[in-house]
C-alpha cells in the first residue's frame, strides 16, 4: 500500500486549496512534504433568497472544488506510490446550514455569509441574553457575525446545525457531528465545559435545532460513502478525520500556553491573540472584544478579531473593475513597499481596521479614506497611498495587539508569529517589527493546512504528538523568515 498520504481540505474566505501531506521515512528521521494539489478562489455571491442575510456562499462549488482536490490529491498520492489514509476539512467560522436531522445527505443546503449579516441584529440578541451573560458563558463578545446573533434573527430556524467543516464532512462520510475548534465560534459554546450551552440555546429561542454532539479535534468520522470513494477514485474507502476545523486553530496548533508569542493568523481576517490555559472573561477582556475561542490540546485562543487582507482583495476588485485591468493585490504590496517609508509625505494615514464599517463588501477605498478622515487625517492618495495605508493600519493594529494582550492577560509577549497568507506580506512584517519593537517571525503561508495536516497525523498514529508532527514539519507549510526588531524607520 506504499508511503502514507493525508489530504489537508483547507477552505479559507478568499480562496481554499487542497494540499497532499506524505510521510517519508527512508532517511531515518521522519520527514514531512506538503504539495498542493487544488486552489480555486472563493468568496461571497447575493443570497438567493430575498428575506433575511444578503450574502451566501455557493456551497454547490464548495463541495465540488473539494472532490475536484480530493481526486486529485489520489491522483498524486498514487504518483508517488502512496494510498490516501485520511481526509481533513478545515474553513473559516461561524457560517453554517440547518439540515433535515438524521442520517444520509441532505438535499440542499444554504450557507450564509457572515459578511451578509445586518449590525442591527446584534443588540437585537444583546437584549435578550444580555452581553455580560453571553460572554460570561461563551468566552465571545457581541458581533453581528456570530452564528447565535445570525439564528436568533431567523424566523423558526429547525434541522440539524452543521458548520462548514462539518457540512462537508457530511458529504464525504454521511456522518453528523461538531468539531469543538468550529464549534466554539459560533457564542453558543460553553466556555468551560466545551459542551452546547443549553441556556443561551433556549434563551435565544434555539430550542427546536438539532445540535450534533461535540468531539475534540482528531476525532474519527468515519470513510468516504461507496459513490464519493468512486468519484475520487481511490482504491477503497478513505477515512475522515474531523481535524481542528477552525482554520484559525489549524493556523495556531503549533502555539502552546506561556511561549510568549503574539499569534497573528493573516489572512482574509487578521486573528491576532494568545494561546493561554485557561478561559479569560474579565470585563477588560469584554471590553477590549476579546474572543475565547478553542484551540488543540486544551488550550483556548484568545484573539482580537481584525480585518486582514480582505481590506485589500476588495479595493483591487474595485480598481480592477474601475480601470478595466486586473490589479493583483500581491504586486501592488510589491509596488507599494518600493516607496520609502518617508517618501509619500510621511507616515500613511492610519484607520482602524477593527472598526465593523469594513465588513461588508463595496465601495472599499471610500470607506478606508472616510476613515482616516474620521480621525483627522488626510485620506490616502490614489492606488498605491491606499495599499500602504491599509498594510500600516493592519501592522499598526498587531502592534497594538501586543499591549492589549500583555495588559489583558498579564502576560509578557517577546515575539510576533504571522502565519497565513500575510505572512508573505514583506511590508507588512517589516512594518510589524517597527511597529513592535519585537522580532517578527513570519510564515508559513500554508499554516492552516498544515495544522490540518498534523491533526490528522497524530490522529491516525503517525505521530506521537503534535509537537513532534511540528518538529517533522519544518518549513513543510512554506519558507519561514526573519525579521529583526524596529528594524524599519522608528515608529
Ligand atoms: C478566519 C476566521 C476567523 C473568523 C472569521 C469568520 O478565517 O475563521 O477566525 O472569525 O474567519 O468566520
Amino acid at each position: 500500500s506504499g508511503a502514507p498520504a493525508y489530504a489537508a481540505v483547507d477552505l479559507g474566505a478568499s480562496s481554499g486549496r487542497v494540499m497532499l501531506g506524505l510521510v517519508d521515512r527512508s532517511e531515518g528521521s521522519p520527514r514531512i512534504r506538503m504539495t498542493e494539489v487544488h486552489r480555486f478562489a472563493n468568496g461571497p455571491r447575493p443570497a438567493s433568497l430575498a428575506a433575511g442575510a444578503t450574502l451566501e456562499w455557493d456551497v454547490e462549488r464548495l463541495s465540488g472544488e473539494t472532490l475536484e482536490g480530493l481526486a486529485a490529491a489520489v491522483r498524486a498520492a498514487e504518483a508517488e506510490g502512496a494510498t490516501l489514509n485520511g481526509i481533513g476539512i478545515d474553513s473559516w467560522g461561524v457560517d453554517y446550514a440547518l439540515v433535515p436531522s438524521g442520517d444520509g445527505l441532505p438535499a440542499v443546503a444554504r450557507v450564509d455569509h457572515h459578511r451578509g449579516a445586518e449590525p442591527s441584529w446584534v443588540g437585537e440578541a444583546a437584549a435578550v441574553v444580555g452581553t455580560e451573560r453571553a460572554y460570561a458563558a461563551t468566552g465571545i463578545p457581541p458581533q453581528s457575525i456570530n452564528t447565535s446573533v445570525r439564528l436568533h434573527a431567523a424566523t423558526e430556524p429547525v434541522g440539524s446545525l452543521l458548520l462548514v467543516p462539518d457540512l462537508l464532512v457530511r458529504l464525504l462520510s454521511g456522518t453528523v457531528g461538531a468539531e469543538l475548534t468550529i464549534a466554539s465560534t459560533t457564542q453558543l459554546l460553553d466556555v468551560r465545559s466545551g459542551e452546547w450551552s443549553r441556556p443561551l440555546i433556549e434563551a435565544w429561542g434555539l430550542d427546536r435545532i438539532d445540535f450534533p454532539a461535540i468531539v475534540a479535534p482528531g476525532t474519527p468520522a468515519g470513510v468516504t460513502l461507496p459513490h464519493i470513494t468512486r468519484r475520487l477514485r481511490a482504491a477503497g474507502p478513505v477515512p475522515v478525520y474531523r481535524v481542528a476545523e477552525h482554520d484559525t486553530a489549524s493556523a495556531m496548533a503549533f502555539a502552546a500556553p506561556g511561549d510568549g508569542q503574539l499569534i497573528v493568523s493573516s489572512g482574509s481576517w487578521s486573528l491576532a491573540g494568545i494561546s493561554v490555559a485557561e478561559p479569560v472573561l474579565t470585563a477588560e477582556a469584554l471590553a477590549a472584544g476579546l474572543t475565547n475561542e478553542r484551540g488543540v490540546g486544551d488550550s483556548t485562543l484568545l484573539l482580537r478579531n481584525l480585518a486582514g487582507l480582505w481590506l485589500l482583495t476588495e479595493c483591487a476588485r474595485q480598481w480592477s473593475s474601475e480601470g478595466g485591468r486586473m490589479l493583483d493585490p500581491v504586486e501592488l504590496v510589491r509596488e507599494a513597499s518600493l516607496a520609502p517609508d518617508d517618501a509619500a509625505g510621511g507616515r500613511p494615514p492610519v484607520f482602524d481596521v477593527g472598526d465593523p464599517r469594513l465588513l461588508a463588501p463595496g465601495g472599499m477605498p471610500e470607506r478606508i479614506a472616510a476613515l482616516c478622515v474620521e480621525r483627522g487625517q488626510s485620506p490616502p492618495e490614489g492606488v498605491l497611498g491606499t495599499v500602504r495605508s491599509i498594510v500600516e493600519s493592519l501592522a499598526t493594529a498587531y502592534a497594538e495587539s501586543v499591549e492589549v494582550f500583555e495588559r489583558v492577560a498579564g502576560t509578557r509577549i517577546r515575539s510576533v508569529r504571522i502565519v497565513g497568507g500575510g505572512s508573505r506580506n514583506e511590508l507588512l512584517c517589516r512594518r510589524t517589527a517597527a511597529l513592535t519593537g519585537l522580532p517578527v517571525v513570519a510564515g508559513p503561508a500554508e499554516a492552516s493546512a498544515f495544522g490540518n495536516l498534523a491533526v490528522q497525523l497524530v490522529a491516525a498514529g503517525e505521530f506521537a504528538s503534535l509537537s513532534d508532527v511540528y518538529a517533522a514539519g519544518g518549513s513543510a507549510g512554506g519558507a519561514i523568515a526573519h525579521y529583526e526588531a524596529g528594524e524599519a524607520a522608528a515608529r
